[in-house]
């Protein structure tokens, strides 16, 4: 019984550390997970900017979401993204073809901090795409993200 109800929490725990996508990607197993760790395995892209959460320039590392979504072999149009605090939000496809939008695990050096921004949090150049510096965008800047369905 008590192995049962730790192994259940760490389960829960790890879903809140790691992004599960679903929906119109290749998998034999209907999801794909990746954890900060997975992540960190692939490529790095930074993107430095300033942000509507942080103070002066910001040094955000990630994956470009493209490659991400190429490596899933997503299909569809659109990202329906959530968070671990509830909030949802859609991204259409284009923007990762548009732009440089990257999904961060580190800030500064730093890994995204738990119950704040952790595990990821998708970032958008909005200092070199000058039009990415408004709400439209910023509300697609999900920070706790931890799933993506490819519809
Ligand atoms: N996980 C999560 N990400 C989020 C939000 C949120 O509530 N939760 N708010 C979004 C919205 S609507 C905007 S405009 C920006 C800025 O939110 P803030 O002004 O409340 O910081 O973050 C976005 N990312
Ligand atoms: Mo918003």
């Amino acid at each position: 019984m008590i192995a049962i109800l730790v192994f259940g929490a760490s389960v829960a725990r790890a879903e809140d550390q790691q992004l599960t996508i679903t929906g119109k990607i290749t998998s034999i197993h209907g999801s794909i997970y990746f954890s900060p760790g997975d992540m960190a395995a692939s490529t790095p892209v930074e993107v430095i900017t300033r942000s509507p959460w942080t103070t002066g320039k910001t040094r955000f590392r990630g994956v470009l979401l493209r490659d991400i979504l190429d490596k899933v072999e997503a299909a569809g149009t659109v990202l329906k993204a959530t968070a671990v605090d509830g909030y949802t939000v859609e991204i259409p496809i284009s923007d990762a073809e548009d732009f440089e939008v990257i999904i961060a695990y580190k800030m500064d050096g730093e890994w995204l901090e738990d119950g704040v921004y952790a595990p990821f949090w998708i970032i958008y150049p909005y200092d070199t795409n000058k039009e990415l510096a408004q709400e439209k965008y910023y509300g697609r800047s999900i920070w706790q993200l931890t799933k993506l369905a490819v519809e």
